[in-house]
């Protein structure tokens, strides 16, 4: 029986841009989660997809000579398509072109209209067209009234639409942010909506009339509701929250609310305080965390379009071809801009991340192990009769220590810590061969016994380590585990990975699990 449900969402994609690092990213890291909560038994939603609609949309197709509609199929197939290729384990990969988003999305407006939260009134105020965003004055006069994003001035607008009432979400908002300090992640982000939150909240405009590549608002033809609103209501639209009735409710209700929603941080406000607000005025609970991650730059400088130095998918694949998926996935959780700071995406950094943790640590110990093993034992995997086999550690509680850190941060969302603690156990394997000389003490038959007991315990040891990075790095755990006989994960993490598991007399195959690489030159780049 599944422990308990938990969902996790990513942003949904722009299907005006093409997939790059930022995306893979983070999906990969959602997906490292999902994976992580399965193994522990969880019953796992996870949930992304692409963001269709909106005049962005409409103009790169126009641009283009297409539909709106051609565009989003063509682009929403390759983030689909990139999900295939990072074999990322996602539940749903939701389109909000689909007509059941789409319903749904005009059914949870036309409630909130009748409830009163959404009403036709007249804006008037700084427009960033490039990001189809209204600026407050404080925040146009902040940035000059010239678009951080894209460098084009502000547009000053008027527009008759439909209005949010953000403004009566206030208090409510003030009190979440109070009694549950962990709704918004890191700490440091939380701060930020906080302060912005104090300069108090104005009704935000929901519909528009200058373009039509969107979801029509309820009986009001000229309005198409505002990509924004469209988009955040796709993590309740593909659990069928808006539709009763569905095939999608009945089936998947009891994911919502999501255990953590993660995003980047320049999308923050949209989730941190228009999207609870939107949930309240609906009635439905929130979710219980809204992760937003920093930014990875490339070689020290910040991605953009204009510089054109976006990591991009056809580099993704060479990382991809010559390290192999599993050590990108690793690069990117351990060394992600998961906290407050940006990280820096760079050849010779994922280069020493990939033969320090990796080929040197993870992949050497696991080798050495098996083979002494092969040498010793003859490929038998030895008992532990349970004497002293010197090195001074005490296993059994080492290890559960280490496991229990490594699945509370997981459950933090702290994917570096995580991994942390399975690789500390390894580091402790090594120095545990170094200080024990098993290779000398083979020598001397009189030491058969505690050769046997030390690498009972190392084999153990690495088990109980690949046990816990299998949501990282699956393909090379699965490979240990064919090699050493280890069966398909049991689905119950926690006891996996209880000392003493291994058993006596089972057939440990050497494994060479990460080849050592040359470090990339300009030349062989
Ligand atoms: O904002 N580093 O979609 P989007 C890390 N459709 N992550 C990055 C990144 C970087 N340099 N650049 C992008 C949208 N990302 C909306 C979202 S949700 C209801 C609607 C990641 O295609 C990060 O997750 O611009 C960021 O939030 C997301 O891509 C933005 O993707």
């Amino acid at each position: 029986m599944p422990s308990a449900t938990r969902t996790i969402t990513t942003p949904i994609y722009y299907v005006n841009d093409r997939p790059h690092i930022g995306h893979v990213y983070t999906t990969t890291i959602c997906d490292v989660w999902a994976r992580f909560m399965r193994l522990m038994g969880d019953d796992v939603f996870f949930l992304t997809g692409t963001d269709e609609h909106g005049q962005k949309v409409e103009q790169s197709a126009q641009a283009k000579g297409v539909t709106p509609q051609a565009l989003a199929d063509e682009n929403s197939a390759e983030f689909r398509r990139v999900m295939g290729m990072f074999d990322l384990t996602n539940d749903e990969f939701i389109r909000t072109t689909d007509p059941r988003h789409e319903s749904q999305v005009q059914s949870l407006v036309k409630r909130l209209m009748d409830s009163g939260d959404v009403y036709l009134g007249t804006f008037e105020g700084w427009y960033d067209a490039g990001q189809e965003e209204y600026y407050t004055e404080t925040k146009a006069r902040e940035v000059g009234h010239v678009s951080p994003i894209s460098g084009q001035p502000l547009e000053r607008a008027t527009e008759e639409n439909y209005y949010f009432r953000l403004s009566h979400f206030q208090d409510r908002l003030e009190a979440l942010f109070a009694e549950q300090p962990d709704f918004v992640c890191p700490e440091a982000r939380r701060n930020e909506v906080l302060g912005r939150l104090r300069e108090g909240l104005q009704d935000v405009p929901i519909s528009r009339t200058n373009f039509a590549w969107g979801i029509g608002v309820p009986d009001s033809p000229d309005h198409v509701i505002y990509v924004w609103i469209d988009a955040l209501f796709n993590y309740i639209t593909a659990l069928g929250m808006g539709a009763p009735e569905s095939d999608w409710f009945a089936t998947r209700k009891q994911y919502w609310p999501a255990t953590v929603q993660v995003i980047g941080k320049e999308i923050l406000w949209f989730h941190a305080v228009i999207w609870p607000a939107l949930l309240m005025a609906l009635g439905l609970p929130l979710p219980k965390c809204v992760y937003a991650h920093s930014f990875w730059i490339s070689e020290g400088q910040k991605m953009s379009k204009s510089l054109g130095n976006f990591i991009d998918l056809e580099q993704l694949t060479q990382y991809i071809d010559r390290y192999g998926r599993d050590a990108l996935r690793y690069f990117l959780a351990t060394q992600g801009p998961l906290g407050a700071t940006d990280s820096d995406f760079s050849r010779s950094q994922f280069h020493e991340t990939y033969t320090t943790d990796l080929v040197n640590t993870l992949g050497n110990c696991a080798s050495r192990t098996s083979a002494m093993i092969g040498k010793y034992c003859e490929g038998i995997c030895p008992t532990d009769t349970g004497a002293c086999a010197g090195g001074g550690v005490e296993w059994a509680t080492f290890t559960e220590d280490q496991v229990n850190q490594s699945i509370a941060s997981m459950e933090r969302f702290d994917l570096a810590g995580s991994i942390a603690a399975a690789m500390s156990i390894v580091r402790q394997v090594d120095a545990f061969i170094n200080d024990t000389a098993p290779f000398k003490l083979a020598k001397d038959p009189a030491h058969t016994e505690t050769v046997g007991n030390i690498l009972y315990r190392c084999a153990e040891a690495v088990r109980i380590a690949a046990c816990l990075l299998e949501a990282v790095i699956p393909e090379h755990v699965s490979q240990l585990r064919e090699a050493w006989s280890l069966g398909d994960p049991s689905g119950e993490l926690r006891t996996e990975c209880q000392w003493g598991r291994l058993p006596t007399g089972s057939k440990i195959d050497k494994v060479a699990l990460f080849p050592r690489l040359e470090a990339e030159t300009a030349s062989n780049a």
